[in-house]
């Protein structure tokens, strides 16, 4: 097995920062030699086969990103990443495992949809996978199925209270999946917006003429998503099954998982990149000559972008300074805006709804550290320890320590990284919902068990090499 050493760096785990050296020996780290250590594994380091020099960088665990949509059926179109496309932006950004979505439509079985999401990522995947379930139809049969998922490696699911008609589930359903997933210790994550409600705000919308981009935001009010959260909290609560709601990004939602944590709640909320740094008002104001203003298209997501001036933005970064947020992933969920956004052109409710970002989650939230928003060790803890921990990977990864898979980053804080389509963008997509974002940070090297992916701005990883990822179940409840 060959040996590496990443040699003069600033180890900086979750719980801290040292000065120290890593020393790899094929897909796991075996030491973390602080100066003048004279442990076993001193003599090892001397003779490493191969010196990676982190002098004045932050050498962390790779980032995890445990929500992504690749090739996700939606709106009439497919998302645009694949698990080869898509793994490879991630590694080119700092990430190194993910964990993304398989699909159960209605009707079909949960077994089906799940061997289907394997199809799609072996062979193809660049770094580590693992998979949520998306139950797209709660019946006798999918909740049956919900028995085997521990035994497969996936430990948490998901429901949508919106998209009536696709994907969501009433109040009954998810009452009786949040029993089962209770029983069998299985995370609920929740899309939390009310859908019904939603759909009739949005069609009196488009029927006023009311049909740009912005209006998917004004569709999509904050009312609408402080009510769904609050309900899968209550309905969480009466069954004991933990919750984990995605994508907030309203301050009223933050308030209600913040009172139901001080209730001693198992209820976690995650937050996206798009939520901390784009808002309503950026969309209301973007036009192009080739766009006009359906270039807010670039921004339609759901949960949507919320304004700026209410505080929306400032109450995530708040939220994940107190902890009532524990989780940043970005729900990458990419789209072309032509032959796919272009389908909303004349009405907001066509355009296939997702940012695209999970090459930047590492470098915008090392952003927040920069503007004083966050801690380093914050830092790490969003970008990969609190994800491990939340989704049953944490000592195999999330951690720079003995023992763990060398999944390693060498992020350099004076470096620069400017995102943009002509600049950094290895993602799928004819544009970047980034565009102009600059960045004082750079990742140098990317490092996936023990092999190096990118160093020296080349691409240097293989496809197909990323392994499934057999999840435990959730080590973050209280
Ligand atoms: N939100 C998105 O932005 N895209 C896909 C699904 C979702 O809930
Ligand atoms: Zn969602
Ligand atoms: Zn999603
Ligand atoms: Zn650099």
């Amino acid at each position: 097995m060959s040996t590496v050493l990443v040699k003069g760096g600033t180890v900086v785990n979750a719980t801290g920062a040292v000065a120290a050296d890593v020393l790899v020996d094929g897909e796991k780290i075996v030491a973390v030699l602080e100066p003048g250590s004279t442990l076993l594994g001193s003599d090892l380091a001397g003779s490493a086969d191969t010196v990676i020099d982190a002098t004045g960088k932050y050498v962390i665990p790779g980032g995890i990103d445990a929500h992504t949509h690749f090739s996700l059926p939606f709106g009439g179109t497919q998302a645009v990443d694949d698990f080869d496309t898509g793994t490879r932006a991630a590694a080119w950004g700092g990430t190194t495992s993910v964990i993304d979505f398989a699909v159960q439509r209605y009707g079909e079985r949960v077994e089906d949809g799940l061997a289907k999401w394997h199809d799609m990522a072996g062979g193809n995947a660049h770094i580590d996978y693992g998979f949520h379930q998306i139950i797209g139809g709660v019946d006798e049969e999918s909740l049956k199925a919900m028995e085997g998922l521990v035994d497969e490696g996936i430990t948490s699911y998901k429901l949508f209270m919106a998209y009536p008609g696709v994907f969501y589930s009433d109040d009954a359903q998810i009452l009786r999946a949040m029993q089962k997933a209770r029983e069998f210790g299985l995370m609920t994550m929740m899309h939390a917006e009310n859908g019904p409600a939603i759909d009739v705000l949005a069609a009196q919308l488009a029927e006023s003429g009311k049909t740009s981009p912005y209006y998917h935001g004004i569709a999509r009010a904050w009312q609408m998503e402080e009510e769904a959260t609050h309900r899968a909290i209550m309905l969480a609560d009466v069954t004991g099954a933990p919750l984990y709601v995605v994508h907030v990004s309203a301050k009223q939602a933050v308030a209600q998982l913040a009172a139901a944590r001080d209730a001693g709640k198992n209820v976690f909320g995650e937050t996206c990149p798009q939520y901390l740094y784009l808002s309503l008002e950026k969309q209301l104001g973007a036009s192009s000559e080739e766009w006009g203003d359906f270039e807010g298209a670039k921004w339609v997501c759901s949960t949507p972008l919320r304004s700026e001036e209410e505080g929306h933005l400032d109450a995530m970064w708040q939220g994940l300074r107190t902890n009532d947020l524990q989780m940043v992933s970005t729900d990458h969920c990419p789209f072309c805006m032509k032959d796919q956004k272009e389908l909303g052109k004349d009405d907001f409710r066509a355009i296939p709804n997702g940012i695209g970002s999970i090459e930047h989650r590492v470098d915008l939230l090392y952003q927040g550290v920069v503007d004083g928003r966050i801690t380093l060790s914050r830092w790490v803890e969003l970008i990969a320890t609190t994800p491990a921990r939340m989704f049953g990977l944490y000592g195999k990864k999330g951690v720079i320590q003995p023992g763990a898979d060398a999944d390693i980053v060498v992020y350099d804080p004076n470096g620069h990284t400017s995102i943009g389509v002509d600049k950094t963008h290895h993602m799928n997509m004819d544009h970047s919902a980034w565009e102009g974002f600059e960045i004082d940070g750079h990742v140098d090297v990317t490092m996936s068990r023990g092999a190096v992916l990118v160093q020296d701005g080349e691409y240097v990883g293989t496809k197909g090499r990323g392994q499934f990822l057999k999840r435990g179940l959730t080590q973050y409840l209280v």
